[in-house]
């Protein structure tokens, strides 16, 4: 059975959760579409790309899905391109000096973006993954499966808020059950 790393993240800044870590924790070890989800949440820090590092090669996956909060944003945002930027209080570096300047998702994003919306999910596909840690993954995800000439298919899904996070804020949320559907949604269709 083909395996699937799905990572998501500890709470960061003043976000006391982070629905990414919750999603993923939530599916650990399930079996969905045939494959079998392996869960790993990962800290908000640069241990995380060592950590992925580490997974993919003891748990040798077909697909690594991650999973991040987007602040604000309203659907799921499949994710088309990482950049070589990171960029934290107020300073910009490249990611990996000698790394290309982008990576394209290895997952099928327009197959996936119909699926979410046969279901009613709402969902797009993003053209940005921002500058901070999910960029840093997906990117870092990306690079490494590069220098290994693998196979496995990887990408990067930014889920919005979920509702207790918005009680007292005019801000977009989803609920976590549909989010948990989508990313099913996800797996089945890569
Ligand atoms: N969201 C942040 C980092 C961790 C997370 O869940 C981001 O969008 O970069």
């Amino acid at each position: 059975m083909k395996k699937v790393l799905l990572t998501g993240f500890e709470s960061f800044r003043k976000e006391k959760i982070n629905p990414s870590g919750i999603v993923a924790k939530k599916m650990h070890g399930k079996n969905i579409g045939g494959k079998k989800i392996i869960s790993c949440v990962l800290p908000v820090t640069f241990d995380c790309g060592r950590i992925v590092h580490r997974e993919i090669d003891d748990i040798n996956p077909g697909y690594i899905i991650s999973l991040g909060l987007a602040c604000g944003r309203n659907q799921i945002n499949l994710e088309r391109v990482a950049t070589n930027i990171f960029s934290e209080n107020k300073k910009t570096k490249k990611i990996f000096e000698d790394g290309p300047d982008a990576y394209f998702s290895l997952l099928p994003l327009e197959n996936i973006l119909k699926e979410l919306h046969k279901n009613n999910i709402p969902a797009r596909i993003s053209n940005f993954a921002g500058i901070y840690f999910c960029n840093y993954i997906m990117y870092y995800t990306l690079h490494y499966l590069r220098y290994k000439s693998s196979t496995i298919k990887a990408g990067f899904i930014h889920l919005p808020y979920i509702p207790e996070q918005v009680l007292d804020r005019d801000l977009p949320s989803m609920s976590l059950e549909m989010i948990k559907k989508g990313i099913e949604i996800v797996i089945r269709g890569i």
